[in-house]
């Protein structure tokens, strides 16, 4: 019985990002939902790619959490357009929250659309928002294990981003062992190691979005 609930929920949420995709698609947004867990570092990635790309590209942030619009004000400061769902206790943002916040926005111009899921690295990878692709963050000081402990969020990426690596100095973290979990759960997610707050490797995640959104134009 609890089965058939779950599921039903989720088909229900399968159709509401169907129309988001649908809405995205025919505006030629790249949308990209961001997951970690709290504290990775998805506010600082973001406050970072929206000030060194803000040249190239119209970015729009959607931000989700479960109280506070703080990050909603942090990301707003760089000058993009941003927009706080507080979902009080939910934990993961679903197609229907994220058709609300995306009809209160003006798209039209936007190149990259970021949803900042809620942190944590279970309930976000089940549930679709419309995105072309998600991203999981996992910073190095949560340990090199996790992609093994949390299957499914990596398994469903098509990026990881390897957050704070200019702490790798003062933390036991093989980017060797976490990259090879990543990689045997989805052979061919794509690896970033970064810093958001140093800029390390950043240029390569920045090459990613340049390549993924000429792909958007062009389709
Ligand atoms: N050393 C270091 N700290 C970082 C980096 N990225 C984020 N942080 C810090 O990690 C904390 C959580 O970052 P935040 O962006 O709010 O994480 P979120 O909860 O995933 O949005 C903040 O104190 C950030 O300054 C990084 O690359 N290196
Ligand atoms: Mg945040």
């Amino acid at each position: 019985m609890q089965i058939k609930v779950i599921r039903k929920i989720l088909e229900a949420n399968d159709q509401v990002s169907d129309q988001l995709r649908d809405m995205f698609q025919e505006k030629k947004i790249l949308v990209l939902n961001l997951m970690s867990s709290p504290g990775a570092g998805k506010t600082t990635l973001l406050e970072s790619t929206l000030t060194d790309l803000k040249d190239e590209f119209n970015m729009a942030v959607i931000e989700g959490d479960l109280q506070t619009s703080n990050d909603a004000e942090r990301v707003a400061a760089t000058g993009a357009q941003a927009i706080q769902i507080n979902t009080e206790g939910g934990c993961h943002l679903d197609g229907s929250m994220v058709l609300e916040a995306a009809n209160q926005m003006d798209l039209n111009q936007v190149d990259i659309l970021f949803v900042e899921n809620v942190g944590n690295l279970v309930c976000p990878a089940e549930f679709s928002v419309g995105e072309d692709y998600k991203i999981t963050i996992l910073s190095v000081v949560e340990g090199d294990d996790k992609p093994e402990k949390y299957p499914l969020i990596f398994a469903e990426s098509k990026v990881m981003l390897l957050n704070k690596v200019d702490l790798l100095p003062y933390v036991d973290f093989s980017l060797e062992k976490a990259s090879n979990f990543a990689r045997s759960l989805k052979n061919d997610i794509e690896i970033y190691p970064v810093s958001a707050k140093t800029r390390e490797g950043m240029d390569s995640w920045y090459q990613w979005l340049r390549k993924e959104v000429k792909t958007k134009k062009s389709a």
